[in-house]
């Protein structure tokens, strides 16, 4: 399989993770997303995805499939092992609600692609910019804390979807400096998914087009 990535991008990180942790070897097609405006927008890769974000996934079958949930759920689907939703159904909703609040509702806030916007198109100020991000991480985080149940991963004793998109969050949280110590749980599940070498070896420092 081929994974277009970018070493800081946690969409690209959450699928990263999941290929790891499925076992499934990859290659790495950097696309750097700050370089020359983005060579996420050049045409060439315009014309792998048209939303011009990675990650992107391309199967040993030559499909080319995009969106990091739709990604990891197509590899949960095709390699159940180890699996990243639990079998009881309530269990499986509130995984993927942690995974929504995360994926659907934090992170878009938060992304280049606004961020630039802001900066861009409405003149705002980089302490501006920093604030809004701050401040969207830290109300999704108060609900997120008060929503798992580590055990010592997010919803227990198994790793899951929710795990997946923990770790990432947290990894852009830190690097932007938003203070954590109101979050020990969370912080407590990252510290345990991060010894487990999948997670390890996603981090976006052990990537080849790590800077
Ligand atoms: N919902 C998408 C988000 C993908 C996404 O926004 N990726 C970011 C990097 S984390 C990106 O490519 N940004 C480029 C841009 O916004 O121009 C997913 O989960 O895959």
């Amino acid at each position: 399989m081929k994974l277009y990535s970018f070493f800081r991008s946690s969409a690209a990180y959450r699928v990263r993770i999941a290929l790891n942790l499925k076992g499934i070897s990859y290659d790495t097609a950097s696309v750097h997303l700050v370089k020359d405006g983005g060579h996420n927008k050049l045409p060439e890769f315009r014309a792998v995805n048209p939303q011009m974000r990675v990650p992107v996934l391309v199967t040993s079958r030559g499909d080319v499939l995009i969106q990091s949930l739709a990604i990891i759920e197509y590899l949960d689907e095709t390699h159940p092992e180890p699996p990243f939703l639990p079998k009881d159904a309530v269990a499986r909703a509130r995984v993927r609600a942690i995974a929504e609040l995360i994926a659907c509702d934090i992170h878009p806030l938060n992304n280049t692609s606004p961020l630039r916007y802001l900066k861009n198109a409405m003149g705002q100020e980089q302490s501006a910019i920093d604030d809004w991000y701050h401040h969207w991480v830290t109300t999704g985080f108060e609900a997120l804390e008060e929503l798992i149940t580590p055990g010592p991963y997010a919803c227990g004793a198994e790793v899951s979807l929710a795990d997946i998109c923990l770790v990432p969050q947290v990894n852009n949280a830190k690097r932007l400096k938003v203070p954590l110590d109101r979050f020990p749980k969370i912080v407590g599940v990252d510290r345990a998914c991060l010894v487990l070498p999948a997670f390890d070896r996603a981090r976006p420092e052990n990537q080849p087009d790590a800077e």
